[in-house]
């Protein structure tokens, strides 16, 4: 039956996103430029808030070069004005959009093997409907291991869960370790990793279960709900959540500026909806936020290690990302991050820095880390900016997933071991 309706079935099939403006980064380029010394970071700075459309990747505090991509309408007036300032600079890649085809037709085919609801992590990246058709799995499977609550909604009402996991002993309020991913959109590696830390203490209990001997697991995978989703619908670079701002033009809030501790600085988060570190108008306005700060709550007593799962950059970053003053704890959280970095450069040779995210990275203010440690009193408050992969950082393809999990796990269980010990329940 040659019907309208089969040739639009066609096309749903071919082109499944052609429908819903698909942002197909057509002549988009990614430049890197030269950072010489803290001229150059405050322009860039200043750029970032005059051109919210150069897409600027932040800055660290001792970066010698940085990453940005320009829309090709922008590229004559950008090339112009860094030529101005005499500052040097490359081409990394003349149009994103082959790129970012490529990529979305290798995890498109990855996952037509998948056998639902079991999930492969190491197979393909998998939306936040998938995942949470996964993490409703759970349940059934390990009856006296996982727990599975909804904690709320994100502001597209998608329902935003949190899988505790035990040894299934039985006892009751044991300290916890609270593991969230994909507060940015983005960063794909993050929710990846949430996953493959539920199956490692899962599916691998043989290997890992002394780390629930004592403590609990809380594992939130995907905070930023509806910008992940859009991502894999719209917009694969998308950063921020979906509500828009009182700026028609601008929408989203940066989650991980939006939390209520020390917020709303100028050093660190920006009151323009149209900036990518937008800390929204009032503390916790996002209801993404106000979820994991609940969940932080509801933990509150007995958070013993808060980890929140980023990229990229190779870092554990500790509070405060608001002040350059070092919190009374920092030289015990240094320990923990100390055992993770070892362990790592051990068993891969991969190197991570550490310290607070103020002088190891650059200034944030309202974020889940500072919070983590200023209002719920985390015993342990760390970010951890997972290795860059794919052409912009945040960008792996699938089959980089195997290496950057498994490497990080090796970190992530250093890390909750060294917590454990000096922190015995
Ligand atoms: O800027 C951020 O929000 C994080 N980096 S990212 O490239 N993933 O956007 C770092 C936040 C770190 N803050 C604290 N550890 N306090
Ligand atoms: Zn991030």
């Amino acid at each position: 039956m040659a019907s309208p309706l089969l040739g639009l079935l066609t096309l749903l099939l071919l082109q499944p996103m052609e429908l819903f403006a698909w942002q197909d980064y057509k002549d988009y380029k990614l430049y890197e430029l030269k950072l010489e010394g803290a001229v150059e970071q405050n322009l860039v700075r200043k750029w970032s808030q005059e051109k919210p459309s150069w897409d600027f990747h932040e800055p660290s505090r001792n970066a010698s070069s940085l990453k940005v991509m320009i829309p090709p309408e922008e590229a004559d007036g950008f090339i112009e004005t860094l030529r101005s300032y005499h500052l040097e600079y490359k081409v990394l890649i003349e149009d994103l959009a082959p790129l970012v085809r490529a990529q979305r037709a290798e995890n498109l085919k990855k996952k037509l093997l998948i056998q639902w609801p079991h999930i492969d992590v190491l197979a393909a990246f998998y939306t936040h409907a998938e995942i949470n058709d996964y993490l409703d799995s759970l349940p059934a499977r390990f009856p006296k291991r996982v727990q599975l609550k909804q904690f709320g909604w994100s502001y597209e009402r998608r329902p935003l869960k949190v899988v505790t996991i035990t040894n299934g002993d039985g006892r009751r309020n044991k300290p916890v370790i609270l593991i969230d991913g994909t507060v940015h959109a983005r960063e794909w590696i993050s929710p990846s990793m949430a996953l493959y830390v539920i199956q490692q203490l899962l599916d691998n209990y043989v290997d890992n279960q002394e780390l629930m001997l004592d403590y609990d697991w809380v594992i939130m995978p995907v905070v930023n709900a509806d910008g992940y989703e859009y991502t894999h619908t719209v917009d694969r670079y998308w950063r921020k959540s979906r509500r828009p701002t009182s700026n028609p033009d601008c929408i989203g809030t940066d989650i991980n500026r939006n939390f209520g501790y020390e917020w709303g600085h100028d050093e660190g988060s920006s009151s323009d909806p149209c900036e990518a570190i937008y800390r929204g108008e009032r503390p916790f306005d996002q209801p993404e936020s106000q979820v994991l700060r609940d969940v932080m709550l509801h933990y509150g007593g007995r958070l013993n290690f808060y980890l929140s799962l980023h990229s990229y950059g190779n870092y554990f970053l500790l509070p405060w990302g608001y002040t350059s003053v070092f919190p009374d704890t920092y030289q015990d959280m240094m320990s923990v991050a100390d055992a993770g970095a070892k362990a790592i450069i051990y068993s891969t040779n991969g190197i991570y820095s550490y310290g607070s995210t103020y002088y190891v990275l650059y200034p944030t203010s309202g974020d889940t880390t500072d919070f983590a440690l200023g209002v719920v009193n985390a015993t342990v408050s760390m970010t951890m900016e997972l290795p860059a992969a794919g052409f912009q950082g945040f960008d792996p393809w699938v089959s980089h997933i195997e290496r950057l999990v498994t490497e990080s796990w090796v970190g992530v269980r250093a890390m909750a071991a060294e917590v454990i010990r000096r922190y015995p329940a």
